[in-house]
């Protein structure tokens, strides 16, 4: 039989985007229903990212959700950067007044958002994918999906594809709607995960003649690391001696030592940037990943998704609450300018830190000329701090929903 489902805002996806979005509407007294591709187990074990921003924090807070968030959490004030075996602190809490970055893995973050939408009646399918949307160009849009053998409809004022780089949102939208922006990098990002305590107490990222290393962390007992590797590199090439001997040189300064233990994640990711100037077609909106991806350098990307939500959310809210498109209309126009700025910085941290041509070239003495100045000018510094803490809403001339 096929299963019809009728809400506010059908939403497609359960990553940060879609649940942080769900949550907020519902604050407002909006209805919505998640669908989601995958399955729990599997959204909720995804290894991904770890560096939230003051921005994401507060809003996670002010929907009431940061409980293990404030508990397990780290708060972080500075962080290291490091450039052939020499290491600096830039103090961004001091140079921004007082903003900083806190350590929490994505999947607590969506684990903590799961749990709290599924346990106050809030409806989310797993294992449901949204095969295809349609009649946005109408007042009432619907999106189709599957679930448990079945064909379903979800009839809805506004669908919102918070469905990741490989959704369907982005690929629904009208061919001509929006330009699009791509850079790929010619490295990849090895990341690990392993039961050691972090051999810092802030993150490092390093340049090194054998490429780029970072040292992060999850708790402290784990600890998250990732290194430069090419392109064509396999997982199979890459034993867990060889994995931590790299990081220990990459890594290295004097009189400090890393320190080693079980690797239980392994992952190679490429490195993209990718962009579309335009997130909306008729009711059809776009949030996250699914209209952009930065390189992971700057720590970007869930935190984008979820500025992206902010906006979308005042939209919507304006039009429930006021009956103005206003705010929807203006969507794609507001968030782009953070996307752009997020895009510059990531690019920015990515080409500091990435060996992208011969040591001792061109290219590494104007790296090297940057991290110089960095160490010199409490300015340069300062701009770097404040784009990595994220700038505040106000910023870009707004206020916010909650
Ligand atoms: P997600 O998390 O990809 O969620 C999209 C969800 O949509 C589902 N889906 C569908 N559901 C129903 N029907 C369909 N047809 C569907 N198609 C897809 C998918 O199964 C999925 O559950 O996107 P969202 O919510 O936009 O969130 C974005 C973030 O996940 C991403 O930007 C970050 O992980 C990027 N990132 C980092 N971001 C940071 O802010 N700080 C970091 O420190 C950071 N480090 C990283 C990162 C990403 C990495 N990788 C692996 C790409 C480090 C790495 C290594
Ligand atoms: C992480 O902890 O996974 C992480 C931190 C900072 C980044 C990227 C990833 O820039």
């Amino acid at each position: 039989m096929m299963k019809k489902l009728k809400t506010q805002v059908g939403i497609i996806g359960a990553g940060p985007a879609g649940l942080t979005l769900a949550h907020w509407l519902r604050k407002h007294g909006i209805h919505s229903i998640i669908l989601e591709n995958r399955s729990r187990e599997y959204v909720e074990g995804r290894v991904r990212a770890g560096l939230l921003e003051q921005n994401t924090v507060d809003i996670i807070k002010d929907l009431g959700l940061a409980d293990r968030l404030l508990k397990e959490g780290q708060e972080h004030h500075g962080v290291y950067f490091s450039f052939d075996g020499q290491r600096i602190r830039v103090p961004f809490g001091e140079l921004t007044g007082g903003r900083n970055i806190t350590i929490y893995g994505q999947q607590k973050v969506v684990r903590d958002l799961t749990s709290a939408w599924l346990e106050s009646g809030g409806e989310l399918y797993f294992e449901a994918p949204a095969v295809g949307i349609r009649d946005f160009h109408t007042d009432k849009p619907i999106i189709d999906f599957e679930y448990q053998g079945e064909q379903g409809i979800i009839e809805c004022d506004f669908v919102a594809a918070c469905d990741g780089f490989h959704g369907i949102g982005r690929k629904t939208l009208p061919e001509n709607s929006y330009n699009t922006f791509t850079r790929t990098y010619p490295f990849s990002w090895l990341g690990i995960l392993a039961h050691v305590a972090p051999s810092t107490d802030e993150l490092i990222y390093s340049y090194h003649e054998r490429g780029f290393a970072l040292h992060s962390l999850r708790s402290h007992k784990i600890s998250r690391l990732y290194i430069q590797v090419d392109n064509d590199a396999h997982i199979e090439d890459w034993p867990d001696d060889r994995i931590w001997d790299e990081l220990a040189i990459r890594l290295g300064t004097e009189g400090w030592e890393l320190q080693r233990g079980p690797i239980f994640e392994k992952g190679i990711t490429p490195m993209r940037s990718f962009m579309i100037d335009r997130l909306q077609s008729g009711r059809l909106f776009l949030a996250g990943d699914a209209a952009h991806i930065v390189p992971p350098t700057g720590g970007k990307g869930l935190n984008l998704a979820i500025a992206d939500v902010k906006h979308l959310v005042d939209g919507l809210v304006e039009f429930y609450q006021k009956n103005s498109t206003l705010g929807l209309d203006h969507y794609s126009e507001i968030a782009l300018k953070r996307i752009w700025r997020a895009q510059d910085f990531s690019n920015f941290m990515t080409r500091l830190f990435h060996k992208q041509d011969e040591h001792g070239s061109f290219q590494y003495r104007l790296q090297k000329a940057k991290f110089d100045y960095i160490r010199m000018s409490r300015a340069y510094a300062t701009t770097i701090a404040e784009n990595y803490v994220g700038l505040g809403f106000e910023a870009f001339g707004l206020t916010s929903a909650i």
